[in-house]
């Protein structure tokens, strides 16, 4: 069974102001759409066909005769938690789980938040801005480059920011700091979040 695109699960223009229709056009309908359809075409035919999209993503992970469907792979899955990690009004609502575990860890909202955008901004060219679970139930922050992904590592994503231009440069131009802190501050879902939470 080939991957498909996920719909949506909102409408284009729903994130607007701080994301906007012809961003989601370009960004959902055309670049994730392409990872996809390119996906399938490297794996047709092959023993990895039939694989879970994270067996492929960690089989190919550091084996450079695949490197070309570690890319694709790769992308797919980090778009498709991307886009059910945002809505309409979101940013808000933290529940008390997760704010917990991020108190814990980081020492509170702020210092959460400071590190977060400061590790998805410094994050050099292509790539995304992480919140994960490790084996150890511990909350890290990292930046990853291209379409590497904490599946890599045996991390559980929490929340991913997609720092590739593609994602913002429609709307924020070259100001990616200021993208970072609208998706956490008025996109990200937080329940959603939550819910991915391992006890
Ligand atoms: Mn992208």
């Amino acid at each position: 069974m080939a991957f498909q695109l996920p719909d949506l699960p909102y409408a284009h223009d729903a994130l607007e102001p701080y994301m906007s229709r012809e961003t989601l056009e370009y960004h959902h309908d055309k670049h994730h759409n392409a990872y996809v359809t390119t996906l399938n075409s490297l794996i047709e035919g092959t023993d990895l066909a039939n694989k879970s999209l994270e067996d492929i993503v960690k089989e190919t992970y550091n084996d450079s005769s695949k490197t070309k469907i570690f890319n694709q792979g790769s992308q797919h899955w980090n778009h498709d938690l991307f886009w059910p990690s945002m809505k309409p009004g979101g940013g808000t609502k933290i529940p008390g789980e997760l704010e917990k575990a991020l108190n814990d860890a980081f020492g509170g909202w702020d210092q959460f938040r400071e590190t977060f955008v400061n590790t998805s901004v410094g994050q050099f060219g292509s790539g995304w801005g992480w919140l994960v679970q490790d084996s150890g139930g511990k909350l890290k922050i990292y930046g990853t480059p291209n379409g590497v992904n904490p599946l890599c590592f045996g991390d559980h994503a929490l929340l991913g920011v997609d720092v590739w231009e593609h994602s913002y440069y429609l709307d924020y131009r070259n100001r990616r700091p200021d993208y970072v802190k609208a998706f956490l501050d008025s996109l990200v879902d937080w329940e959603f979040v939550a819910s991915r939470l391992k006890s």
